[in-house]
């Protein structure tokens, strides 16, 4: 059976992820994808235990801070159980994986964000997954005021959301500096646009990668 194909889409808060990978599944299914070849995960979550771990990292505790190794680790004990129960069986069995965020966010947010090494982060992925990469990262790339205003709107802000302006410039940088680095496996979309702008954009991007078809 041919392996299927891991689709993830990436970028700051409030950049529409959640929304446009709701259009990939779309997309999907108007090329006679069916709904059970068809997986959707976010990231950190998509198992129960990844769930839990999700749990502990967005929310905010007044009697103890999270260090910033901790949460690494916490972000890759959340990714492997999702890879190894739910995306790699899933692309064994030849279906489509959409992904909202995965390894390209912790680049950016613990390593951008965080100032943890790059050397550090690539070492703890290379030993859990190998050589697992995603098919397709499509990067939303948004101006981070931009995004905070528009996850704003939901309401109370997580852990990750009560960060100053700087945390996420330096998370944008390297979103930035990573698609410039890999154009071969990074797709970047500018995500300030409108929603019909933003989707033509990544249908574009799915054509052109013959992606279902
Ligand atoms: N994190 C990390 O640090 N390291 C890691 O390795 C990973 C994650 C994997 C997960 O939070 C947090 O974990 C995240 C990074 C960290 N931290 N933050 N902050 P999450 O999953 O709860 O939140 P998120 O990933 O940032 O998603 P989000 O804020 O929900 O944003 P979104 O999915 O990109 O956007 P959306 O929900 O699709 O849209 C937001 C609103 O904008 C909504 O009202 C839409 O209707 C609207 N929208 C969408 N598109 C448009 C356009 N084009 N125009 C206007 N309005 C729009």
């Amino acid at each position: 059976m041919q392996r299927g194909c891991f689709i993830v889409v990436e970028g700051g808060e409030g950049a529409g992820k959640s929304t446009m990978a709701a259009e990939i599944v779309a997309y999907l299914r108007e090329r006679g994808v069916s709904d059970d070849a068809i997986v959707r995960t976010r990231e950190p979550g998509g198992t129960p235990i990844a769930e839990d771990i999700r749990k502990i990292l967005k929310d905010i505790r007044k009697d103890d801070c999270l260090c910033p190794e901790a949460e690494l680790l916490l972000m890759y004990a959340a990714r492997v159980q999702l890879v190894k129960t739910v995306i790699m069986p899933a692309l064994e069995a030849g279906k489509y994986v959409v992904g909202d965020r995965h390894d390209l966010s912790t680049l950016a947010y613990q390593g951008g964000g965080r100032g943890i090494s790059r050397e550090l982060i690539r070492s703890i992925r290379d030993a859990v997954l190998g050589d697992f990469y995603p098919d397709l990262t499509i990067l939303m790339d948004i101006p981070p005021e931009k995004g905070l205003l528009r996850a704003g709107k939901r309401g109370e802000l997580d852990r990750f959301e009560q960060e100053d302006r700087d945390f996420f410039e330096r998370v944008r940088k390297v979103f930035l500096d990573e698609y410039e680095q890999h154009p071969d496996r990074i797709a970047l979309v500018r995500a300030d646009q409108d929603f019909a702008a933003v989707r033509a954009d990544i249908r574009t991007i799915l054509e052109s990668k013959c992606i279902a078809g």
